[in-house]
């Protein structure tokens, strides 16, 4: 049997060389000025604004095509306060004796501990889902490929587009996270991969003095 694919032109307008430097190096020069907050404003963000950015995030490359992600948006109070108590019960047991006692030396920098205010201060709380596999009609399952890094690529436009707008947030990863299936009522072929709190940061909040490696220690040139 022969599978149609058929295809459409892509022919976006070619960028001169120049122009091709100079947009390179102002988007890393932006990109180098994102940091994770953890200090949020209580301040709204409208609804719109996350709904562009989710919409960008789905435009991330997939195994197959197959979009295997889900992102829900919790902007209700008491359902953030519900997420913060499982979540924060989690936390006090991982940092209670679950993480061993190199993992804590290396978030001592970090100053995290197992309170998760944020969450309860943030506007949004965006909990992605990777979709391990999806359902047809039949209610056969189908499969998803490479759904961690298709998820993870997501991921990584959500971040970019959030900073771009000028909002902040945390890549936040209780553990274990099966409490946001439980919780959201979401199906059995979608598992939790990332808790990101969304909002504003609060006026000179703080964050730890990183420093991001130099180019000569993340880019070999063969
Ligand atoms: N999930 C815990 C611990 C934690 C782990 C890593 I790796 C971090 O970079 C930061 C925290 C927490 O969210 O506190």
């Amino acid at each position: 049997m022969a599978l149609s694919h058929p295809t459409t032109t892509y022919a976006p307008n070619r960028v001169p060389e120049q122009e091709v430097i100079e947009r390179a190096q102002k988007f890393y020069r932006q990109m180098d000025q994102r940091r994770t907050v953890r200090d949020f404003s209580p301040d709204p963000v409208p609804f719109e604004v996350i709904e562009a950015i989710v919409s960008a995030a789905s435009t991330a490359p997939s195994g197959a095509h197959k979009q295997p992600w889900t992102f829900c948006v919790i902007g209700n109070a008491d359902l953030k306060k519900q997420i913060r108590e499982a979540a924060e019960k989690e936390e006090y047991e991982s940092y209670h004796g679950r993480m061993p006692a190199e993992w804590l030396e290396d978030l001592a920098p970090i100053g995290t501990d197992w309170n998760k205010p944020f969450l309860e201060v943030a506007p949004y709380l965006i909990v992605v889902f990777k979709r391990a596999y999806e359902l047809d009609a039949a209610g056969t399952k189908r499969k998803n490929y490479y759904v961690e890094e298709s998820v993870g690529i997501a991921c990584g436009f959500l971040l970019a587009a959030l900073h771009n707008a000028g909002l902040v947030a945390l890549t936040h990863t209780p553990s274990p996270m099966n409490f946001l299936s439980t919780l959201l009522g979401r199906p059995a072929n979608e598992r939790p991969f990332l808790l990101i709190p969304v909002g504003l940061p609060l006026p000179q909040c703080q964050v730890p003095a990183l420093e991001r490696k130099a180019i000569e220690q993340v880019l070999v040139h063969y």
